[in-house]
């Protein structure tokens, strides 16, 4: 047919064949090949059925979510589609892999879907912003049923085969290995029996209940929060309804509107170029694609606070025996006692069964000697931020471990070179900087050190992956990427409740543009006096300073820059709120009110800046990195694409001199980029 697609005919069942590496994504050259086949396959009487399959790892993963920031080229998805569906023979779409958007539209064109055990299917448009705009929203809920239609779309995670075809949207599991010749004969047996062909369009028995108004009403309320700041999944739920209460030409004609308000809106491009910038960092432009990785099938965690034990259970999830090693007793039984308290959460929400809890405590080795770490292959030090500490730890293991061992710090800020050089070995050093929960943030951010070796940073790098983290590469600096770019929002933040806003204002103002909490309800999370507070040398020279003399830490103190009740439900505090107002009266600043919009861009323009900075200094290799580790690691929301893809929809001159207002001096990057009419998101280190 073309290069992509092939037909071929056997025994009056034809199979049309898609081999387009690495996912079959619907190209161009793929909707050609595919429309061409299913009209050659109509018009030859010698064909009785057909049969869509696809060679290579998957079915169709949808469509080419390159190709929407482009003219069209080739047939429209939907002219490919209209072709398949207007099949007079058996159509069967065979289906391993991952039948995703497209893909599985594609399949709900054909009459008939079989698929293997291990086979998955889902609607996941709405985490590129999108909707299912080739007649998902329409075709789905027909079979499926509103309510789960409404969950595959809106949540957007695929489902196993097995609950697909509960929900009827697969007729048939067949055994793995045998999927073709399954579909086959499928395929010919509707033929031979004559089988009345009804397509999906015209199909209702998923409409037949659960469709009345309350249950829009009621799934709209219930995800409300997680709709905020999206605009895909309240389109979503508009495109079912449509599906409900007009013919399917009408409905499908709305869910085209609603996908192209969709298409070209901030939010789904920023979304897609999360997706691409979320796999770019795993590709290091001076360390090649199939450098050898270090085999690694064990792992130490030395220290078992809250760090450790969350480290600890990122192995323990793919079944790798750790052993965690704490200097006292009763600290090394405690973080032990909490692992297991979290793995019980877990299964008493019925998300684990009691023996998988069992497989991975029997997995884990608690232990009070740094040798049981001899024979580890990845040693991660999770101890308290001190780098003497670490410095001698690291001296000790060099000692200890096996010579190939990696060794690795998380530590969140210190110098990662300073603490190799505690060793022999340099090389086999390297950062491992986890997110608090450790077992649950996707971020990892691997700090390549000067001497780290390229075959120990790729490891480091894939290990994250196997975790199921998003690896980011940083150099070595004071707050890597993450905590770094994060630090000035937190200054300005500071300095703005002097001049007239107060702390509520900021925070609300930050949730408002889609942070999960604003920089002071997260100070009173974390605790006001760790971050670098000490009464010895207190001066009352700072709100924090003060709120932490009085004892308000924080929640912890039911009491920080909110009040907490014994819920630790947050209210704003006349106490907390009166200090502020003493620092506005002495700073002699002029009071005023601030918009959201502003609050947003004298907390955030700083972020963008620092990220300038950093990729001058070329602490990451490129701004998309950046992004993906702010907003895997802080909750910056995806809809915006991060900070510095933001920053270019914002406009760069725009944050320049938003910058220059407030005083800062703009980082010479962002000049140069802005002077030469560039993005500042495509930007990549040299
Ligand atoms: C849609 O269908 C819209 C329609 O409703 C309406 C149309 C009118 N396009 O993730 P991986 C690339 S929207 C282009 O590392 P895995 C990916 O960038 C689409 N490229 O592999 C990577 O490239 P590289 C709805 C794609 O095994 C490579 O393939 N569908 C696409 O971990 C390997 O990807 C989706 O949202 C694509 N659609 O996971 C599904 N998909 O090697 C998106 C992948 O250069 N895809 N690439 O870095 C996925 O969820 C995962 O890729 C998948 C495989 C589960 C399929």
């Amino acid at each position: 047919m073309n290069a992509v697609t092939t037909l071929t005919v056997e025994d009056g069942v034809a199979v049309v064949t898609i081999d387009s590496p690495p996912v079959n994504a619907l190209s161009a050259p793929v909707r050609e090949g595919l429309k061409a086949a299913f009209a050659q396959a109509e018009g030859d009487d010698a064909v009785r059925a057909i049969v869509l399959a696809c060679a290579g790892r998957t079915f169709i993963a949808g469509a080419d979510i390159r190709e929407f920031d482009s003219e069209l080229v080739g047939p429209h998805l939907h002219d490919v589609q209209a072709v398949i569906e207007a099949s007079t023979k058996p159509t069967v779409a065979a289906i391993h892999g991952t039948a995703l958007g497209g893909g599985l539209e594609v399949a709900l064109c054909c009459h008939f879907r079989v698929a293997v055990p291990s086979a998955r299917v889902g609607l996941p448009e709405v985490a590129l912003g999108l909707l299912p705009g080739a007649g998902g929203t329409q075709r789905l809920p027909r079979l499926a049923g509103v309510p789960a239609a409404l969950d595959m779309m809106v949540g957007g995670r695929p489902i196993r085969a097995d609950k697909a075809c509960e929900l009827g949207i697969i007729d048939k599991i067949v055994p793995e290995g045998e999927l073709l010749a399954e579909a086959v004969s499928y395929a010919r047996k509707a033929a031979d029996a004559g089988t009345k062909l009804v397509r999906v369009r015209d199909r209702s028995e998923g409409l037949a209940q659960d469709t009345g108004p309350e249950v829009f009403a009621e799934f709209r309320k219930k995800h409300a929060r997680a709709f905020h700041g999206f605009k895909a999944p309240a389109n979503i739920v508009k495109a079912v309804e449509a599906a409900v209460a007009l013919p399917f030409d009408e409905g499908f004609k709305r869910e085209g509107e609603l996908f192209e308000e969709l298409v070209h809106s901030n939010e789904s491009k920023a979304q897609r170029y999360q997706f691409f910038a979320e796999r770019e960092t795993a590709k290091i432009p001076d360390i090649p694609k199939d450098m050898p990785h270090i085999p690694v099938k064990s792992v130490g965690v030395i220290g078992a606070g809250t760090m450790g034990g969350g480290i600890a259970m990122n192995f323990l999830n793919i079944g790798l025996p750790v052993t965690i090693v704490e200097a006292k007793q009763e600290v090394l039984d405690r973080g032990v006692a909490t692992i297991r308290k979290n793995y019980q959460i877990t299964v008493d929400k019925g998300r684990m069964t009691a023996e998988q809890l069992d497989e991975r405590m029997g997995l884990l080795k608690p232990s009070l000697a740094m040798d049981d770490l001899a024979q580890v292959d990845l040693i991660i030090e999770a101890v308290f931020e001190k780098l003497e500490l670490k410095q001698e730890i690291f001296g000790k293991l060099d000692g200890i471990a096996r010579p190939d061992a990696i060794l690795a710090s998380n530590t969140s800020f210190l110098d990662v070179d300073a603490i190799a050089a505690a060793t022999q070995r340099p090389e086999t050093v390297v950062g491992m900087h986890f997110f608090s929960p450790a077992n649950v943030m996707k971020l990892l951010e691997v700090v390549r050190g000067e001497k780290s070796s390229d075959s120990v940073v790729a490891t480091a790098m894939a290990v994250g992956r196997r975790i199921g983290k998003v690896a980011v590469l940083s150099r070595v600096c004071d707050g890597f990427i993450a905590n770094r770019m994060m630090a000035p929002r937190m200054e300005a933040a500071q300095a703005l409740i002097l001049e007239g806003p107060m702390p509520s204002q900021v925070d609300k103002a930050m949730v408002a543009y889609g942070f999960p909490m604003g920089p002071f309800a997260m100070l009173d999370l974390v605790g006001l006096d760790v971050i670098g507070w000490d009464a010895a040398t207190s001066s009352s020279s700072t709100v924090t300073e003060v709120l932490c003399e009085m004892g308000r830490w924080g929640q912890k103190k039911s009491g920080g820059f909110y009040d907490y009740d014994e819920k630790r439900r947050p209210s704003p505090s006349p106490v907390a709120d009166q200090v502020v107002r003493d620092f506005q009266a002495k700073s002699g600043k002029q009071h005023r009110e601030f918009s959201e919009r502003e609050i947003v861009e004298r907390l955030l323009f700083p972020v963008v800046n620092e990220g300038a900075k950093l990729l001058d200094e070329g602490i990451a290799i490129r701004a998309s990195d950046v992004d993906v580790a702010l907003v895997y690691g802080y909750g910056w929301p995806v809809f915006t694409g991060g900070p510095l893809f933001w920053a270019d929809i914002v406009g760069l001159d725009r944050v320049i001199a938003g910058l220059e207002a407030a005083g800062h001096e703009p980082a010479p990057l962002l000049e140069r980029i802005a002077a030469d009419g560039r993005k500042l998101h495509q930007y990549q280190v040299a």
